[in-house]
């Protein structure tokens, strides 16, 4: 092993010798662009068929420490940094993390691709290269502001590559050009992740924080990732971004299928494309349309497309079940209209339900049910989900396709989440089993022979109490704050949004604090940690983050609560934030109401990195529930079919609650008392509140006493110190199953089979 970091030895002491001084930076850049050559020298994986994963978001996180790991020179390339007097997080700060996704859909697309290599399956990633990404969060007077994310830097782990693409707009053409990154795999074989931008494109357009003229297509087209789509321009920006991405993707595969000479009309027989979510489903149209200019007629390309595509659906949530007005597409892609229609007539002929109409009463045009009718599969991400795909919200479509509807529960890659952010229990838990469990998932179960071994559980133990050391450092570095290691750490990290309530959390830290001025104490400091970031015009959860601020500011100055609470929110929460916290973290805050969370995935970081899980009935908490026992989790609130019966009966009234509680009254009373109004915007904090009250279409109300109650059982829980290591020591034992490993293994079987 040594030998292969020789040339890189030798660069160094050259440079030494040369400048006599070598910087942090420069070290980076010598490792970076030695494990790059690395990876580009990996042999690729080649074969017959051949997988498209087709997203918007691609949430990689630095890729500096994840290639180590799978180059297997993790340690080795750490103890050379340290010879040379760095500290290994002083070189992993001088790498931009990319901003390229949102949250759990974009970071799941990155744990598939290193899962996929690491599989030695034949698969690459398609996206777009979007210059300032999803904005930079920062915090001033209590809210939130967005920046441009400037990640883009002077060293790259992607290649610019020529392609001769074009794709049709309304003025003409848009030129590609192609950004790659290898990916490699725990075997030393490599895919590529391929992300495209529009030569046109200008930065300099941008003004204001994130303001751009959205009319410029060639100028703004890759600029941003979800532009702000609450007026007309914003929409139209989105479909050509889709379209741009998907004509690419399109133009690629065929491209790829002709250097194979693979037989157009078979195409079905060597690619596979999912499409994630439903930003990518243009690409089914697209690829009809140029299938018929390469000589297909209509049937036969639809066909030959339909044995092609398999969709993930993500959300039940109106926000990602996308519709666009049937004009808008008219005006953006005029040539996919009449493969619209066509699809829409013919699918009419197959169901006569409103619900499953291509094109509504509306004239909206729906894209889930474009994939639905014509993809081979769908599947949702975690069993309860897919049940209430099957059951409810897409119970016609079940009725029609059965044989389509499958479920893949998500998971996500340990490389990253065990091996690169936490070291110490990565080697620990190594030695201890003999076996590497980022390699070896199902290796974790024989931890649970140490179940009653106290020295096992001390270990592990202080493992936890040496990442929140780390933590707590940094956050004094970043951000300046002072808090106290020695505290259970609450986390909730997780986009901002109110089915995910944020605001309950809010709520139970009114609870705490008034609990705590009325000199009821609790029995250790309290550590109550956020990071979020909400979308630009969604004005309730930036609502919420001013909340969540100001109570931070009311906590900070109240020298009475504040050595028993404290309250911290991560600014710019990103996957380097998650790395950091998720480690050092007690509990992990998986709240959302019943039937609203997909699957979650932070839910199973937390629980590898032993923190215990208060949340729901939803999700894959479910499944962590289920794997753990009921002694090793902590579950409140009303299920998923009460939940699915309110909606149905609209008979949810939050103010009953409100005035039928006088606790609940004085909690959510609180968000305009004097205190927050003296540190906050009235009219934000007067929104929140009468929001929560009249409205509350996410039901916190619903929930809130349970969950507080369920909270403070938990904390007296943590005092029984080695009881609570052995719930830690259970979660990571059982937690293997959510390797995205075994979900990839299940595509690949169900789905793709690439092998
Ligand atoms: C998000 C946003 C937010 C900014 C404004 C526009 C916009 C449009 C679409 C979306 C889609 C977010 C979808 C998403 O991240 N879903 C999550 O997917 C995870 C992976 O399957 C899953 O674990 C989470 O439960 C689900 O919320």
């Amino acid at each position: 092993m040594i030998k292969k970091l020789q040339d890189l030895q030798q660069h160094i002491q050259q440079e030494k010798r040369k400048y006599n001084h070598l910087s942090a930076t420069r070290m980076y850049e010598l490792i970076q662009a030695y494990v790059k050559a690395q990876m580009q020298s990996a042999p690729i994986h080649q074969s017959e068929r051949k997988l498209y994963y087709i997203s918007a978001e691609f949430l990689l996180g630095k890729m500096l420490t994840s290639n180590l790991v799978n180059l297997g020179l993790l340690d080795e390339m750490q103890e050379l940094v340290q010879k040379e007097g760095f500290a290994w997080s002083q070189i992993q700060d001088e790498e931009m993390e990319p901003s390229l996704g949102n949250g759990g859909l974009g970071r799941l697309a990155a744990c598939f691709l290193d899962s996929i290599a690491s599989l030695q399956r034949n698969g690459d990633g398609i996206g777009l290269y979007y210059h300032f990404g999803l904005f930079e969060q920062k915090f001033e007077n209590n809210k939130q502001v967005e920046l441009p994310n400037r990640w883009i830097g002077k060293t790259s782990w992607f290649t610019k590559k020529e392609v001769n693409y074009r794709v049709p707009y309304k003025n003409g053409w848009l030129k590609p050009i192609l950004y790659d990154m290898e990916v490699i795999g725990e075997h030393g074989t490599r895919n590529t992740l391929h992300l495209f931008d529009v030569e046109s494109v200008d930065e300099s357009i941008v003004h204001d924080g994130i303001q751009f003229d959205k009319t410029a297509i060639e100028k703004n087209l890759t600029l941003f990732l979800y532009p702000d789509d609450s007026d007309e321009a914003g929409r139209k920006l989105r479909i050509y971004q889709q379209y741009f991405m998907v004509s690419c993707a399109a133009q690629m595969i065929l491209e790829e299928a002709l250097q194979h000479q693979w037989d157009l009309r078979h195409l079905h027989e060597h690619v596979i494309i999912q499409i994630n979510d439903t930003h990518p489903t243009m690409v089914i149209l697209e690829l009809i349309r140029l299938l018929q200019k390469r000589g297909l007629l209509l049937a036969e390309a639809i066909e030959v497309v339909s044995g092609m595509c398999a969709y993930t659906n993500h959300t039940i949530l109106a926000e990602a079940l996308e519709t666009w007005p049937y004009a808008y597409l008219q005006d953006v892609v005029p040539q996919l209209m009449n493969i619209i229609e066509a699809l829409d007539v013919m699918m009419k002929e197959r169901s006569k339900k409103a619900s499953t109409a291509i094109i509504d009463a509306n004239r909206n045009v729906h894209m889930a049910n474009i994939d639905i009718h014509i993809g081979k599969s769908v599947n949702g991400v975690a069993a309860i989900h897919t049940d209430i795909l099957k059951q409810s919200e897409l119970k016609d479509f079940y009725a029609l396709y059965p044989t389509k509807f499958n479920n893949k529960t998500n998971g996500i890659t340990f490389r990253r989440w065990l091996s690169g952010c936490n070291t110490q229990l990565h080697h620990y838990l190594c030695d201890l089993l003999k076996k590497d469990p980022s390699s070896h998932p199902e290796i974790l179960k024989e931890l649970v022979k140490y179940a009653h071994d106290e020295t096992v559980i001390a270990d592990i133990m202080a493992i936890k109490q040496e990442k929140k050391m780390e933590w707590i450092a940094h956050m004094k570095k970043k951000q300046q704050i002072t808090l106290n290691p020695y505290a259970v750490f609450d986390t909730q990290v997780k986009r901002l949004h109110e089915y995910k309530r944020q605001q309950m959390n809010a709520l139970y830290i009114i609870h705490k604090l008034l609990q705590i001025r009325d000199n009821e104490l609790p029995p250790r400091p309290i550590n109550i940690i956020f990071g979020a970031k909400a979308a630009c015009a969604y004005t309730i959860a930036k609502d919420i983050i001013h909340a969540l601020l100001c109570l931070q500011e009311l906590i900070a100055k109240d020298e009475k609560v504040s050595p028993y609470l404290q309250l911290c929110f991560i600014e710019n929460y990103n996957v380097s934030e998650a790395e950091f916290i998720i480690p050092a973290s007690d509990i992990s805050e998986q709240i959302s109401l019943a039937s609203k969370e997909a699957s979650g995935t932070g839910n199973m970081k937390f629980m590898l990195n032993g923190a215990v899980t208060l949340g729901t009935n939803d999700g894959a908490n479910v499944e962590i529930a289920a794997l753990v026992g009921q002694e090793n989790i902590y579950t409140f609130g009303k299920d998923s079919d009460t939940v699915i019966a309110h909606y149905a009966n609209q008979d949810y009234v939050a103010k009953d609650i409100y005035e039928g509680s006088e606790h609940v009254k004085t909690l959510v009373d609180f968000l305009i008392s004097d205190e927050m109004l003296r540190v906050g915007d009235p009219v934000s904090l007067t929104r929140l509140h009468h929001e929560l009250i009249h409205k509350d279409w996410f039901m916190t109300l619903l929930d809130v006493e349970e969950y507080i109650v369920c909270k403070e059982k938990m904390l007296q829980d943590y005092e029984k110190q080695t009881d609570w290591g052995r719930k830690m020591l259970m979660n990571i034992a059982m937690s293997g199953f959510f390797s995205s490993d075994r979900t990839i293994q299940e595509y690949d079987r169900d789905i793709w089979k690439l092998s």
